[in-house]
C-alpha cells in the first residue's frame, strides 16, 4: 500500500468512528431527555440510570462539564 492509500484508508476509518460516535451520543441523549427539551436534568438522568444512585450522580457530574445542573447534547458529545 502506498502512502496516499494508507492515508485515505485512515481518514475513512476515522470518519466512520466519528460518525458512529455521534450517532451513539444522539441515541443516548434522546433516550435520557424524556421531555425532549434538549437538556438532561438530574431527575431525567437518574430515572434512566440503573446502576446505583451514587454512581449515577458521579456520572451525571462527569457529563455536566460546566456544572450548571443539566447535560446538554454538546456536553454529552464532548464527554463521549
Ligand atoms: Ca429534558
Ligand atoms: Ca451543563
Amino acid at each position: 500500500m502506498n502512502m496516499r492509500k494508507k492515508l485515505a484508508a485512515l481518514t475513512l476509518v476515522t470518519g466512520i468512528a466519528l460518525f458512529a460516535g455521534s450517532a451513539l451520543a444522539a441515541i443516548t441523549f434522546e433516550e435520557y431527555d424524556t421531555n425532549g427539551d434538549g437538556k438532561i436534568t438530574k431527575e431525567e438522568f437518574l430515572a434512566k440510570c440503573t446502576h446505583g444512585k451514587k454512581k449515577c450522580l458521579e456520572e451525571f457530574d462527569w457529563y455536566d462539564r460546566n456544572k450548571d445542573g443539566v447535560i446538554t447534547k454538546k456536553e454529552m458529545e464532548a464527554a463521549l
